[in-house]
């Protein structure tokens, strides 16, 4: 089986801005330590190196407060990259801010016109399609947009749930190999991964659903140790990460970074 999936040469990220600590979030459980998130930021980049990844940080955009988590501006795949379109109002800039880094390494890079919204932390690509959880952030529009963008490179796009009350799909699931999936009990419950193999996080880990499969590597956040143990025992390379300050503005590891290897 191929491992296009979650095999990268490339990685774009975007140093956290000071106004990050008006980041937008669902609950208020206090401000994240600006400092203290560089650091955090810092190593996350730097395990990404380590992991084989060329990665491009991108200067702060302190006009977008959550400009960090750049997985949302849009999508790459091997064949080009796709602006998308947040449905956040205060993040809508910040995909036209990623277009040009993204054409320095797509020769085919998409922008979605509208008039749906659509959100990278909605969208899951695993090695034999693409799924979208409809959300807050991403409507039916967006979806179908992305899916006839997408169309002639060969990707199936299918539409999802993101749980009511979860910001984005992939706050609850990530891919851990092209077809395993650590998920909520709440996601897999639904239904969508019928077909895949699924790990679900332990319940009260719940932010441990959003972890990054690298090259030979999981990352997962740091503070879940039962749901980090049973990917351990399913057969994979985990490395925690510190992710707490931005986890305070809803930001998990998936956020922070676009993966991609164009070919
Ligand atoms: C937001 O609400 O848009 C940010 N505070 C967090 C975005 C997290 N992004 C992601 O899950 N892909």
């Amino acid at each position: 089986m191929s491992e296009r999936s979650f095999r990268f040469t490339h990685a774009i990220t975007r140093r956290p801005p000071v106004s990050a600590i008006n980041g937008l979030r669902a609950e208020n459980v206090g401000n994240p330590d600006i400092d203290l998130m560089m650091r955090h930021h810092d190593s996350y980049v730097a395990e990404l190196r380590q992991a084989g990844v060329e990665v491009s940080v991108l200067d702060a955009l302190e006009e977008f407060p959550d400009s960090l988590f750049v997985e949302d501006t849009a999508l790459c795949l091997r064949e080009g990259a796709v602006v998308l379109r947040p449905g956040a109002p205060s993040r809508f800039g910040e995909s036209m801010a990623m277009a040009p880094h993204l054409k320095d390494l797509y020769s085919d890079v998409r922008q979605l016109s509208g008039p749906g919204f659509i959100e990278g932390g909605d969208i899951l690509t695993t090695e034999s399609e693409i799924l979208v959880g409809k959300s807050d952030r991403t409507n039916s529009a967006g979806i179908e947009e992305l899916r006839t963008a997408v169309a002639d490179w060969g990707y199936t796009v299918r539409e999802v749930r993101t749980p009511p009350g979860v910001l984005h799909f992939k706050s609850d699931c990530s891919l851990l190999d092209g077809s395993t999936i650590l998920s909520t009990p709440r996601l897999s419950a639904t239904g969508c991964f019928e077909g895949y193999t699924v790990i679900d996080v332990a319940e009260g880990e719940e932010p441990a659903a959003n972890s990054i499969r690298v090259n030979d590597v999981v990352f997962m956040p740091s503070g879940f140790p039962v749901t980090a143990q049973r990917v351990r025992t399913a057969g994979f390379v985990v490395i925690e990460l510190e992710n707490s300050e931005c986890q305070k503005i809803d930001g998990g590891l998936s956020c922070l970074s676009l993966r991609f290897s164009p070919s």
